[in-house]
């Protein structure tokens, strides 16, 4: 309030360029950086510094996807939980498989941030450095059962995100008896929707992959597997089989 008021008086006084100078800067600042979390919901840690995937991608883009584009869902959905108490006290699962019994007036709104929220939470987790390689164990398995087998697998995956028109994900969905799909959707939808859950998934927003690749989604589709975190994977396998919902 002092400060703002000082600032004001300075900028109106004699020294205009030079408050200018001065306040420029700090005012970009504030612009550039995620709105503080307010709470309930919060940016979820994240195991590894924003450099760690290069060189597949790239520090910039792992940093304002975190922090600006997932931060922006956290921001929308505090917005929201703050005059909706149900949305503040629903776990997020819960909150996407039962969106139509949400008020009609922020369905729309959940659906977009909420989903996006689940999104991230998932693409952060499931990536890693020092990662890449092939899954083991019952995640190997129900590929090969379900999906044809890990290159057949890569192949398929690559070629849905390819199709997504627009921005949107390409995911594998477990379902109740483990069995895989893999399935795309537009812009922050999540299989938890269709009471699916999510065992993997990738981000084919621009956002995702534009600084470092551009138009060329192909090649962000192919280098991910670098990226892909399988022993988290599985954990998320053996979670989907124990019948617990999460993001
Ligand atoms: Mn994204």
């Amino acid at each position: 309030m002092i400060k703002g008021t000082l600032t004001r008086r300075s900028i109106l006084g004699t020294g205009i360029a030079a408050a200018a100078v001065l306040v420029a800067p700090r005012v970009y600042a504030q612009a550039a950086a995620p709105a503080a979390p307010t709470g309930p919901f919060a940016l979820p840690k994240r195991a590894y510094e924003a450099a760690a995937l290069e060189p597949h991608i790239d520090t910039m883009t792992m940093d304002i996807h975190y922090n600006r584009h997932h931060g922006a869902f956290i921001t929308a959905l505090n917005n929201i939980a703050k005059d909706n108490g149900v949305v503040a006290q629903m776990p997020v699962p819960e909150l996407l498989a039962k969106l139509g019994e949400l008020p009609e007036g922020i369905r729309t709104m959940v659906r977009n941030a909420g989903g996006g929220h689940a999104n991230h939470t998932m693409f952060w987790e499931i990536m890693g450095p020092s990662a890449g390689g092939a899954p083991a164990g019952v995640v190997a398995e129900a590929i090969t059962r379900d999906l044809g087998g890990f290159d057949k697998f890569k192949t398929d995956f690559e070629a849905a995100g390819l199709r997504v028109f627009g921005s949107g994900w390409v995911f594998v969905t477990v379902d109740k008896d483990g069995r895989l799909a893999i399935v795309t959707k537009p812009g922050q939808d999540n299989p938890l929707m269709d009471r699916q859950m999510v065992l993997l998934g990738n981000d084919v927003w621009e956002h995702a992959y534009y600084l470092k690749y551009q138009n060329r989604r192909a090649d962000y589709l192919k280098t991910w597997w670098n990226v892909v975190n399988w022993a988290k994977v599985s954990e998320r396998y053996a979670a989907a089989r124990s019948g617990v919902l999460k993001v």
